[in-house]
C-alpha cells in the first residue's frame, strides 16, 4: 500500500485543474479525444500544466493579491484543495503562493 491516497488526490487534482482550464477554454482546447477525464497513473500528464497552474491560481485568487487565503481555497469548494491546505501551504503562513500551488501539483502528480 503505497501512496494510494496521493494517487487518488493526483487524479482528482489533475482532473480538477483540467476542468478549470477547459471551462475557460473549452472551445479552443480539445482534451485528448477522450470523454473520461481520468488519467491513468502510467500515462504521461498532458503538457498543459504550466498554463493550468496559472489559470487555476488566478481563478482561485479572488482578491487578486497574488496569494490564496484559506477562505479563497475554501470558496473553491474543492475538497482536495481544502483538505490539503496545510500541505499546500508549505511555509505555514496561511497563504498559498503560486509557487506553493505549483509545488503541490508537482508533488501529487509525481506520487
Ligand atoms: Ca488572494
Ligand atoms: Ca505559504
Amino acid at each position: 500500500m503505497k501512496n494510494i491516497s496521493l494517487s487518488q488526490i493526483s487524479v482528482v487534482v489533475v482532473t480538477m485543474l483540467a476542468a478549470s482550464f477547459f471551462v475557460s477554454a473549452n472551445e479552443m482546447t480539445a482534451p485528448l479525444g477522450s470523454d473520461t477525464p481520468q488519467i491513468a497513473s502510467s500515462e504521461p500528464v498532458q503538457p498543459v500544466k504550466a498554463s493550468i497552474n496559472e489559470v487555476v491560481f488566478n481563478n482561485l485568487d479572488l482578491d487578486k493579491d497574488g496569494s490564496l487565503s484559506k477562505a479563497e481555497i475554501t470558496s473553491s469548494k474543492n475538497e482536495v484543495l481544502v483538505s490539503s491546505f496545510e500541505k499546500i501551504d508549505s511555509n505555514a503562513d496561511l497563504l498559498v503562493s503560486k509557487q506553493e500551488l505549483a509545488e503541490f501539483v508537482e508533488l501529487v502528480k509525481g506520487a
